[in-house]
């Protein structure tokens, strides 16, 4: 039996169901056969309703035992240190999963999150496509050359990469086969499926109560 809570929104509209980076969170659980329990707070009152436990107003936040913490990624790491399926426990390997789990939010992320909503609000070309390229055609020559990012297995640090990866605008642009080829394997793992179905379920549920 486990204590984790993940803490989604009640409800959100259709573009980002599938990507509510809870998501990441349920799949690590489901990766490392860690039970949990997702909860709920009004999307409609997010500015406000959840500061003091999440200081922007975002989503997910997690509860493990009473122990409260904010961002994906640090999520993700804290359940990493309950299991060595995330993280392996020999000091190579937990520093090559640390280093590829900061590179995604630090280094891809940090800059495909910018580049895809100015396209989205109408700014097609803007100025970050070329450096979103050239990380793109970087991590493509590492996964040319490997499996997984760190210790020659999957670990948190692809789950999180993957998800970075696998947002619609950023696999569309440019022909990528490794990474392409990456994230297919990191979506097709029984553990993420789990997740983004049981993510769709929840917002569509939300839908027929909304709707009564
Ligand atoms: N850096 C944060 C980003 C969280 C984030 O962007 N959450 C989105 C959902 S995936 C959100 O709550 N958006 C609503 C808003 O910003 O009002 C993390 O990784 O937890």
């Amino acid at each position: 039996m486990s204590d984790v809570t993940i803490w989604t929104y009640d409800w959100v509209p259709e573009g980002p169901r599938g990507f509510v980076r809870d998501l990441r969170l349920r799949w690590a659980c489901e990766e490392a056969g860690l039970a949990y329990a997702v909860r709920t707070i009004p999307f409609d009152d997010r500015e406000t309703n959840h500061l003091a436990r999440q200081p922007f107003g975002q989503v997910p936040y997690l509860d493990d035992g009473g122990l409260e913490m904010f961002e994906s990624g640090a999520g993700l790491l804290h359940l990493a240190g309950k299991d060595d399926k995330l993280m392996p426990r020999d000091p190579v390997g937990a520093a090559q999963t640390l280093q590829w789990t900061i590179a995604a939010l630090n280094s891809i992320e940090m800059v495909t999150v910018p580049w895809w909503f100015l396209k989205m609000t109408g700014d097609e070309d803007n100025e970050l496509t070329g450096w979103v390229d050239k990380r793109l055609a970087q991590l493509e020559a590492i996964l040319s050359a490997r499996e997984w990012l760190a210790a020659g297995r999957f670990t948190v640090a692809d789950l999180l990469m993957a998800d970075v990866l696998r947002v619609p605008t950023v696999r569309a642009f440019g022909d990528r086969p490794a990474s392409d080829a990456y994230v297919a394997r990191a979506t097709e793992r029984p553990a993420f499926k789990k997740a983004w179905a049981d993510q769709l379920a929840l917002f569509e549920a939300a839908d027929a109560m909304r709707a009564a």
